[in-house]
């Protein structure tokens, strides 16, 4: 066979012609006489026909799971997706599975339990719906880039090999370094505001690591991290406000291009104008006042009160974002910066989406004695931030930026009720492997 293998959404264009295609054995239809055999490729399923009548190969050769390449007649066909199908003439068997899959996979949507899809997640995630998840998760990416370079921002690769936490807390992962304890970076926190520094906005897309003691249905120990920092902002407004700007940006793409994942995953997105903004202590008051709620924490909000707050943000503005800011200050980080009105609380923010946090946010302290008084004030040692400190000593402009977990986004866009679904390979307190 010569010519080089078309792509299937191509062979529509090739009505009446011998093409070639190639892909894996997705399914065989056996009747008599013939049999229909899907081929799946990268994004597309194909159908393509044996028949005794044209076929000069033996349909034992091939079985589910074989890749082949297929050399045979296009022809019209309404009812397929793609407007036609192929007649196999020729077929060259590329490669053969040994064993019968553990799990059906050519079911329109998989048909096993979480544990199991996880525990054979290289072969469940060759579901096509499985894999659309993934596919989208592809275009958020490259949306959140395309959108930041557009704005000037420059791509980083900060460490994940780290010599102190950036966020506090326990939830840290502690590493012999020849000798030496180091930690797994909890966020890119220390670097993206040392590169402000040096780029004035900055990006970076990669792992982190938090020591979650606890399974549940939104913490992963691994997960990836979209990062942004910018200088020379007036508030953290500004940060909001981009962000706002990143998500219709990214609908629009995720619309254009990805319409078959989309649909695959039944899912449609809504459309943002603008995303409805409430204080900390607003929210608590909304939250007592719309819904009878008790409140018993005063420093974070609670899962359930995430859930009512969207509830909220829906009904009111139709909207399924809603920003949360002044945070109180107990409960940020010390590089928070706190609001002059009320250093109680900090210019810092939340965003929840259907119900759940999705990114953390603010503006960050760029003074330097500042920045001494709250790391005392938090009982922290400055000897043990030095090189994060430097960037304070030597002059920083005001800036601010947000941190926001993929597979928590992916997970509320696409409706999934646990992580671990939009996470490729998730790692939780049991699951290391595959
Ligand atoms: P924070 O700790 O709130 O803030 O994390 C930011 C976002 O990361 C996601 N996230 C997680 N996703 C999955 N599993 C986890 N265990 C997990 N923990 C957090 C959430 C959360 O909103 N440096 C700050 C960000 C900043 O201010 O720039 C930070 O890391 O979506």
């Amino acid at each position: 066979i010569e010519s080089e293998a078309i792509r299937f959404s191509e062979a529509k264009s090739h009505i009446g012609q011998v093409v070639k295609v190639q892909g894996t054995v997705h399914k065989i239809r056996k009747m008599s006489g013939f049999a229909f055999v899907i081929l799946r490729s990268a994004r597309d399923l194909m159908q393509t026909v044996y028949s005794v009548e044209f076929s000069k190969f033996d349909l034992n050769s091939i079985s589910e799971g074989s890749s082949i390449v297929v050399k045979g007649l296009v022809v019209e066909d309404q009812r397929s997706p793609i407007g036609c199908e192929i007649q196999m003439h020729y077929v060259e068997v590329l490669s053969k599975p040994y064993e019968e899959m553990p799990i059906i996979i050519n079911y329109k949507k998989l048909d096993v339990n979480l544990d199991t899809n996880l525990q054979y997640r290289p072969l469940a995630l060759r579901n096509p719906r499985e894999r659309a998840i993934f596919k989208l998760q592809e275009g958020i990416v490259r949306g959140f880039r395309d959108y930041l370079q557009k704005q000037s921002f420059t791509e980083i690769h900060s460490p994940k090999i780290v010599g102190a936490g950036a966020e506090g807390g326990s939830n840290i992962f502690t590493l012999d370094y020849f000798g030496k304890e180091v930690f797994l970076a909890q966020s890119p926190q220390f670097y993206k505001q040392m590169m402000v520094g040096v780029f004035e906005r900055v990006f970076e897309v990669g792992p982190v690591f938090r020591a979650e003691k606890h399974n549940t249905s939104r913490h992963l120990n691994e997960y990836v991290s979209l990062d942004i920092e910018m200088g020379f902002i007036k508030g953290f407004e500004d940060i909001m406000n981009l962000e706002t700007d990143l998500f219709k940006h990214i609908f629009e793409l995720l619309d254009s291009e990805y319409k078959n994942e989309l649909e695959l995953l039944k899912v449609t997105l809504q459309k943002i104008d603008q995303i409805p903004s409430v204080k900390f202590m607003e929210a608590k008051e909304i939250l007592a006042e719309k819904f009878e709620r008790n409140i018993a924490d005063f420093e974070d909000l609670e899962p359930e009160e995430e859930r009512l707050l969207c509830e909220f943000a829906k009904k009111e503005y139709n909207c399924p974002f809603i920003f949360v800011t002044h945070f109180p200050s107990s409960k940020r980080p010390f590089y928070a910066m706190d609001d002059p009105n009320d250093p109680n609380y900090t210019l810092s923010f939340d965003l929840l989406l259907n119900g759940l946090e999705i990114t953390t946010g603010g503006q960050r302290i760029h003074d330097y004695n500042e920045q001494l008084k709250k790391i005392e004030k938090k009982s922290l040692n400055p000897d043990d931030l030095q090189s994060f400190l430097m960037i304070h000593k030597h002059g920083l402009p005001p800036h601010g930026g947000f941190g926001m977990g993929l597979e928590r986004l992916t997970m509320q866009l696409l409706g999934f009720q646990n992580v671990r679904n939009t996470s490729l390979f998730p790692r939780d307190i049991n699951r290391v492997t595959p």
